[in-house]
């Protein structure tokens, strides 16, 4: 591939080089970014056209945006469907009947806002702000929004992924590379420079690794998956690491097979054999590494034979793949979700990290980049950690002890939040605020737990752009929010910083921006001096950005009419470690407590979370539940995605359903051969939890063990009334996943490592929306705790001992930085090194 052909290829002038809107007869073209919603974790340059009557009727890629170069996924290609689909919200809603009967008034905006301004008015005086929950989902365009309506407006310091147990996504590997490097890292593919693999400094990887991880379907993080198609025709080599089988898989040099949840395992021998082979990269760890000796040390005895056994691979393939990502002059590390669904979320994350680090593949040319978002807006990855004013809210807040002090995000720990919706202690939530997420159908962990719950809560809001079946189920008020070409905005989610232009607009929908500014006017006006949507956007772009970095100079509207983006030169320099770019007081070195690259981490052990890589076996496993797993025969998975859907998304559009019409369980044939299972079989899948439906899907790709489920299925052409509310819990592998199961520090989850069985479903099997609405669903612990029967009350105790220690730690933590007015983050872990909290 030979992209500066391509530059040269583009007919600039019919593509209105330097143009952001011009008129193509009847159409008015806008070129923007898209971003959410519909969608995803990217902002893809598009070109958007609206009809004389203000209609959107075309999307394409935008060839001179350097980030897709003109190449779409199939939902934006769809995204007329979307936008136009008669199925979306189209005035806000108060509810008619009970919850759950799916019965609605239409009201006005200002009605809408009235009632909402009482309540939360009435809760602050009479209950204290913060007993408003605020659940967002993952990073969609709300990121740094709505953390900051919720923290200056309702005043509640409870933010969080409401029912997500455990941070498991993106979290976990965030602070734990923080911890180890001083910075998030992704892999050099040149998505840092505009003229991307024509940049004179770019050198594409020799090797890949793939972990956990499927860049094809789910661009995850700002991460194009196609970049590493690009990459691999320019000879990038790929290893994988997945249980399924994937397309970059089947192209791999290595594929390794390795059983769900024992990644940690894997990578730890891997550092084993490129340690005592004498592989790592000396000059690095001396010139730059920290607690080097001790890494050596922990990692003796877990070779790749010991590693095989537990992961169900060939030592040799570990032997290999290990030396093949260390000899070679560049490689890099794409990992993905699996690392934090597993218990060993911080151990997996310590262990890749390590592998960059003994191989000095950091910060190079084709390796891992120090990566921050586009002009520093926002230390380290925007979630809008600014304006909770945590002292104030000591006790009132809950908190995770490793995600608190790593001070990167504004993030509640959910469970304690679900702990106290269910009996009153410390305090008795009054309002759920729900926004860009939909926890019966996805986040929720324990779905049917999430169901009894929400409906323990007093008031509750949902704002999404369709009815979902967690707002038919628990909403009080709906209001209908508009899509990506409806709202301006601006995204700094690494780099290049971008925009995003309103073309269009649907009925009565309104923006997260303008629903959060008419609010925050209402509620708090002196917190809210923004005259619209483009000031705020304006505000965000050039007054977030972190202490000591670069503020970006311009505003909404330059950036606009610039194209739509500007790329940040310091996430394009290489080395930034060795130029004194990465700490604040300019000195050479990293961003971490000991100025070094930590294989030992301070940071790790001041969470109170092993500084060293470590391996925890899925608690329901082959080998830590042997009799069980006589009887649960599958270890289960779950959650890869497809090109139709984001999450619980896009299941409205017929275009999508034509593709992907039902949710898959993946089985190899042999296995579902022994049940008498066919390929698109309805097949019930069970654990001790509870169960749900989905079609077989019949694939050698995976072993005879395992199987592998698709999440967030929801039927929008089923019955919205309880009990099916939209068939939502009918396919719903979180009816057997479980809150209150974490790991480490009370990060990451059991959930993509579980036993099951399966077998087929019969015409008249009962389905789990009736069981779960009419019947408390499987877990009677969930009914006895609601009832207050002793015997489920211990049991919730006893999950929640675990948790509330993790509070008690975050207290020390947030107690030290108290002290010291001027200690943040990393200098917080300076001051415990001063203060002799050294390694026990
Ligand atoms: N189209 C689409 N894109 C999406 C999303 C979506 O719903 N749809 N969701 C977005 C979100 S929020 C996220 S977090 C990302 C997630 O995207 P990814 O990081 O790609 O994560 P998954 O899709 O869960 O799974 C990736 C791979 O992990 C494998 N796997 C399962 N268990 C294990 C295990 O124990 N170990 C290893 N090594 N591999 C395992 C699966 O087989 C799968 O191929 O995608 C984002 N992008
Ligand atoms: N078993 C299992 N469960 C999983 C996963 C798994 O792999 N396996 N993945 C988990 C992961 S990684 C994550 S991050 C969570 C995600 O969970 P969520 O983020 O809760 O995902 P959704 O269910 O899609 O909810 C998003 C809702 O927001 C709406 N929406 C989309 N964009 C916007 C916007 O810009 N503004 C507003 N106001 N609304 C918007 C959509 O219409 C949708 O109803 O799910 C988790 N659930
Ligand atoms: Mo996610």
């Amino acid at each position: 591939m030979d992209y500066q052909e391509f530059l040269d290829s583009i007919d600039r002038k019919a593509y209105h080089e330097g143009e952001w809107r011009w008129q193509e007869g009847d159409l008015t073209v806008t070129r923007t970014n898209h971003w959410s919603p519909p969608g995803c974790h990217n902002g893809c340059g598009v070109l958007l056209s609206v009809d004389k009557d203000g209609k959107l009727v075309h999307i394409e890629g935008d060839p001179l945006a350097p980030f897709n170069g003109g190449k779409l996924c199939m939902r934006c290609l769809d995204m007329v469907e979307a936008v136009n689909h008669p199925d979306r919200l189209k005035y806000p809603l108060k509810r008619a009947g009970e919850r759950g009967e799916n019965k609605w008034e239409r009201i006005t905006w200002d009605e809408a806002y009235d009632i909402i301004v009482e309540k939360v008015n009435w809760i602050k005086e009479t209950h204290g702000s913060h007993t408003i929950i605020f659940d967002h989902g993952t990073g969609r365009n709300i990121g740094w929004q709505l953390p900051l309506f919720a923290s200056t407006a309702l005043e509640t310091p409870n933010v969080c992924n409401f029912g997500f147990t455990g941070f498991a996504c993106y979290l976990p590997r965030m602070i734990g590379a923080s911890a180890k490097m001083g910075e998030m890292t992704i892999i050099d593919v040149s998505e840092t420079h505009e003229m991307r693999y024509a940049a004179d400094t770019f050198r594409r990887p020799d090797v890949i690794m793939v972990w956990g991880n499927e860049p094809l379907k789910a661009n995850a993080d700002g991460f194009l998956g196609h970049w590493i198609v690009e990459c691999m025709q320019m000879g990038s080599k790929i290893i994988s690491i997945d249980p399924r089988l994937t397309w970059l898989g089947s192209r791999a040099e290595y594929f390794l097979q390795v059983r769900p949840g024992t990644d940690a395992a894997l990578g730890i021998a891997m550092l084993n054999t490129i340690i005592n082979e004498d592989l790592v990269d000396h000059d690095f760890i001396d010139k730059w590494g920290y607690g080097y000796e001790q890494l050596v040390e922990s990692v003796q005895g877990k070779d790749a034979d010991w590693a095989a056994e537990i992961c169900g691979l060939d030592a040799d393939d570990i032997r290999g793949a290990a030396r093949l990502y260390a000899t070679a002059e560049s490689a890099s590390i794409q990992w993905g979700l699996a690392f934090e669904q597993q218990l060993s979320a911080l151990g997996v994350t310590a262990a890749a990290c390590d592998l960059m680090g003994v191989t000095g593949n950091i910060d190079n040319p084709g390796g891992n980049l120090l990566i921050k978002c586009a002009f520093d807006i926002e230390k380290r990855y925007g979630l809008g950690d600014f304006k909770i004013p945590r002292e104030e809210y000591a006790g009132k807040m809950t908190l995770s002890a490793g995600i608190e002090s790593s001070d990167i995000v504004a993030c509640a720990a959910t469970d304690p939040l679900l702990h106290a919706v269910e009996t009153g202690d410390p305090f008795q939530p009054q309002m759920l605020w729900i926004e860009s997420a939909n926890p019966l159908a996805c986040s929720g962990m324990d779905a049917p737990r999430m169901y009894e719950a929400m409906n323990k809560i007093p008031f509750i809001v949902v704002a999404d752009p369709f009815m979902t079946p967690t707002a038919v189920a628990h909403a009080d008020i709906v209001l209908p929010v508009a899509m990506s070409c409806e709202r301006n905005a601006v995204r700094t989610w690494w780099t290049p910083a971008r925009s995003i232009s309103k073309c269009t607009s649907y009925y009565e929908a309104k923006s997260d921006e303008q629903i959060i500014l008419d609010l925050g006017k209402r509620l708090k006006p002196e917190n809210w001096p923004w005259k619209d949507d483009k000031e705020l956007s304006t505000w965000y772009l050039c007054d977030q950005y972190a202490e000591g970095g670069t503020r970006y100079e311009g505003d909404f509207e330059e950036l606009q009419a610039r194209g739509g983006y500007k790329y940040d030169p310091w996430d394009a320099e290489y080395y930034k470690y060795e130029k004194g770019m990465c700490r604040p007081d300019g000195q050479p070195g990293f961003d971490t407590a000991t100025g070094r690259f930590e294989f030992w981490s301070w940071g790790y052990n001041h969470w109170g979370v092993d500084p060293m890589p470590y391996h925890i076996e899925p608690k329901d496993s082959p080998v830590s539940t042997p009799e069980k797993f006589k009887e649960y025969p599958f270890i289960a998975t779950s959650g890869g995605r497809s090109c139709e859907f984001f999450h619980s998304e896009h299941r409205q559009l017929e275009t999508m359903r034509e593709f992907h019409p039902y949710p898959l369980v993946t089985i190899h044939p042999e296995a579902a051969a022994e049940y008498g299972i066919e390929d698109g079989d309805w097949v019930w899948i069970e654990s001790t939890h509870g169960r749900c439906r989905q079609k077989a899907f019949l694939f050698p790709g995976i072993k005879k063990d395992t199987i592998h489920m698709e999440h967030a299925w929801w039927y929008p052409e089923e019955e919205a009334a309880e009990p099916s509310l939209f068939g939502v819990f009918d396919s719903n592998i979180n009816n057997m996943t479980l809150n209150f199961e974490t790991g480490q520090g009370g990060i990451g989850s059991g959930i993509k490592s579980f036993l099951a069985r399966i077998y087929k479903y019969e015409p008249g099997d009962q389905m789990p929306g009736e069981k779960v609405t009419r019947e408390g669903g499987w877990g009677d612990y969930i009914v006895g705790v609601m009832a207050g029967d002793a015997e489920s009350a211990a049991q919730a105790a006893e999950g929640n001992a675990k948790l509330m220690k993790q509070l008690e730690d975050a207290k020390r933590v947030q107690a030290m930085k108290v002290e010291d007015a001027d200690m943040q983050g990393r200098n917080a872990l300076i001051y415990a090194k001063e203060h002799g909290e050294a390694a026990e």
